[in-house]
C-alpha cells in the first residue's frame, strides 16, 4: 500500500499476496472498483500511482496506463473499472452486487450508459470551461432527471434495491464530484432542491453506505484537486491518505 502517489522512478511495492488495486486517489473510475472492493469486504491493498509521471511498472498492470488495475495474482492484471467490477462480484459470489435477472442487468447498463453524457459535461465543465456548450448543460440536467425518474420508478432505497449495488458504485463516482462544480463558479451545473429532492435524498443515503463513507470526499477536496489539475499541476499529495481508513489493509469478514 502506497500513501503517496507513486511516480517515474520508484519502485513497486512488494506483492505480499492480497488483491492490489492500481488507482488514483481522485480518479472516478478507480473509486468505483474501490467501492465494490469495500462492498465484498475483501482484503486489498491501493497502491497509487502519479498520472502525469507514470511509474514504469503501471503499463505491465495496464497497457494503456490507466487506472484502475486490478492485481488478482502476483505480476497478472486486468484492467478497466467495469470489467474489474464485474470479475470481482463474480469471483466473490457471497454477497452479490447485481440481479439474477438479465433483464435487470441490462437495465442497469442502460442508466449508465444514458448518464454517459452527463459525465462529458461534467469534465468539460470541470476541466476545459471555455469549450462548455449550452448543449452540454441540457445534458448534464437530462442525464439527472433521467437517474431521478429510474430512482423513482424502481421505488426502492438504491437502484439496486434496498442495499446498494454496482450499479449504484458505477454511478457515485461522478455524482460525488458534480456536487463540487458550484464551488468552481459553474452554478448551472448545481444539484437543486427543488428540481432533485428524490435525487438528493439518494445521495444522501449513498454517502451513509460504509463502503463509500470509508472513501468519500467533500466537494471542497474534489473542487481543489480539480483547480490545481486545471492549472496543469495536479496536486496528486494533497491529502494524508493514510488517515483514510479503506487505504489500510482490510480484514477479512468471517
Ligand atoms: N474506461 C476506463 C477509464 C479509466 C481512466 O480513464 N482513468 C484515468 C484516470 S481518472 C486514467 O488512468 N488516465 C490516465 C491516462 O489516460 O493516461 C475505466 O473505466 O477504468
Amino acid at each position: 500500500m502506497s500513501e503517496k502517489h507513486l511516480q517515474a522512478g520508484d519502485v513497486l511495492p512488494p506483492y505480499n499476496g492480497k488483491l492490489r488495486l492500481f488507482a488514483m486517489r481522485f480518479c472516478p473510475y478507480a473509486e468505483r472498483s474501490v467501492l465494490v472492493l469495500n462492498a465484498k469486504g475483501v482484503e486489498y491493498d491501493l497502491v497509487f500511482v502519479n498520472l502525469d509521471h507514470k511509474p514504469e511498472w503501471l503499463f505491465s498492470f495496464s497497457p494503456k496506463g490507466t487506472v484502475p488495475a486490478l492485481e488478482y495474482e502476483q505480476g497478472k492484471a486486468i484492467f478497466d473499472s467495469n470489467i474489474i467490477n464485474v470479475y470481482l462480484d463474480e469471483k466473490y459470489p457471497e454477497k452479490p452486487l447485481q440481479s439474477t435477472d438479465p433483464l435487470r442487468r441490462a437495465q442497469d447498463k442502460m442508466i449508465v450508459e444514458n448518464f454517459a453524457a452527463a459525465q462529458s459535461a461534467f469534465y468539460t465543465a470541470a476541466y476545459n470551461s471555455q469549450a462548455l456548450q449550452p448543449n452540454m448543460v441540457e445534458n448534464y440536467h437530462k442525464g439527472l432527471e433521467g437517474l431521478q425518474k429510474e430512482i423513482e420508478v424502481r421505488g426502492t432505497k438504491f437502484l439496486h434495491g434496498d442495499e446498494a449495488g454496482l450499479v449504484d458504485f458505477t454511478l457515485w463516482p461522478f455524482l460525488e464530484r458534480f456536487l463540487s462544480l458550484p464551488l468552481l463558479g459553474k452554478t448551472e451545473f448545481a444539484i437543486d432542491s427543488s428540481k432533485y429532492a428524490l435525487l438528493l435524498t439518494y445521495i444522501e443515503a449513498m454517502k451513509t453506505v460504509p463502503a463509500v463513507k470509508s472513501y468519500c470526499l467533500a466537494p471542497e477536496t474534489h473542487a481543489k484537486f480539480t483547480e490545481s489539475r486545471a492549472k496543469g499541476d495536479p496536486d496528486y499529495n494533497m491529502l494524508d491518505t493514510s488517515a483514510v481508513c479503506c487505504m489500510r489493509p482490510r480484514k477479512k469478514k468471517e
